[in-house]
């Protein structure tokens, strides 16, 4: 046998494994923690489609996070629910001053000054369409007026005080439009644009519309979400932001998705890369644990680690807390 094909001498203790995995270490800053708001400042609501994760009023939020942050918790990332405030087709209050995520913003900063407070940009939350952008009559998507709505969304979010602003619509060009709105208003260098550039029209994500009330009432996302199979847009779709000036890039969902990780971060080494552990790959590995399929916390640490060997610089899973604990 070649001598260079004997690989036990390589892996027969803990230290000599960690040496041959040294580019897949998890620290809390690789971990994003996305978390959802609603209107009523003192009630948490657990979400029946996500085990073990609610939906949490600000001040709940507030107690909610005070252990994450002592754990090392750097960054959340804020997805706003509603349900007293009216949803209309211009999603009118993404943005209003009673929106939950303009109002928690202040509060969270100074509750939390070491925290990096992201704030996910869309419609569909918002729209009784339940699109992630402005509708034609016929229903299709009305791009130009949709990037102009979103960029509107998220300079007021940036003038609340977000320091990241991540455009989930997926609309051509909200890219470009979201960042000369910020610098138009000299927020060009204090608020980061996070684009989930590279994300596909998956099944993973039923959970998250339950727990946000984002369903489209009609259709699907299709027209404006990537084709699962398609390697040519997606990477286009990454570079199309890129060259909009996009801070950092995305792709989602993650499992199914980790060749293009790897390419895209290959295409693009210079831009930190965020991958998203959805709500389905949140589901499908609480019950593939509950119903005695694996370990949970092994099968968690060993897809977070795929990621990490993937490519990806930071994760934004749902799991945060727990991982937290795992890796202190
Ligand atoms: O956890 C998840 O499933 C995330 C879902 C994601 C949130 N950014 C979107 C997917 C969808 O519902 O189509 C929401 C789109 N703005």
């Amino acid at each position: 046998m070649e001598k260079k094909h004997i690989l036990h001498s390589g892996m027969f203790n803990d230290t000599l494994r960690r040496w041959n995995s040294s580019n897949c270490t998890l620290n809390p800053h690789n971990l994003m923690y996305p978390v959802f708001l609603i209107e009523e400042d003192d009630v948490i609501q657990p979400i029946a489609s996500m085990p073990g994760v609610s939906r949490f009023g600000v001040n709940k939020l507030k107690t909610h996070l005070e252990p994450l942050i002592v754990k090392g918790l750097s960054s959340i990332l804020l997805f706003g629910v509603i349900d007293k405030l009216p949803k209309d087709a211009n999603g009118t209050n993404a943005d209003s001053q009673k929106n939950p995520v303009i109002l928690a913003l202040p509060k969270l900063k100074e509750w939390f000054p070491t925290l990096t407070i992201a704030c996910d940009v869309c419609l569909c939350p918002y729209s009784d369409h339940g699109h992630c952008g402005l509708l034609h009559e016929d229903g299709t998507i009305n791009n130009g007026p949709s990037i102009k709505r979103i960029a509107e969304i998220a300079l007021n979010y940036a003038k609340a005080g977000a320091h990241v602003v991540a455009p989930s619509d997926m609309m051509d060009g909200r890219i470009g439009a979201i960042k000369n709105a910020l610098i138009a208003n000299n927020l060009g260098n204090k608020v980061a644009v996070l684009s989930y550039a590279v994300k596909f029209a998956s099944s993973f994500y039923g959970p998250f519309r339950d727990a946000a009330c984002s369903k489209p009432s009609f259709g699907d996302r299709k027209c404006y979400q990537l084709p699962p199979n398609s390697t040519g847009l997606a990477m286009r779709a990454a570079e199309r932001d890129v060259h909009e000036g996009a801070d950092m890039l995305m792709v989602k969902p993650v499992l199914a998705y980790l060749d293009l990780l790897r390419q895209v971060k290959d295409a693009f080494p210079h831009h930190p890369m965020f991958v998203y552990q959805v709500s389905g790959e949140y589901a499908m590995l609480y019950h593939g644990a509950k119903a005695g399929a694996f370990d949970l916390q092994v099968a968690v640490m060993e897809v977070l680690h795929s990621c990490r060997r993937a490519g990806a610089d930071v994760i934004i899973s749902y799991y945060t807390p727990q991982v937290l604990d795992w890796i202190e």
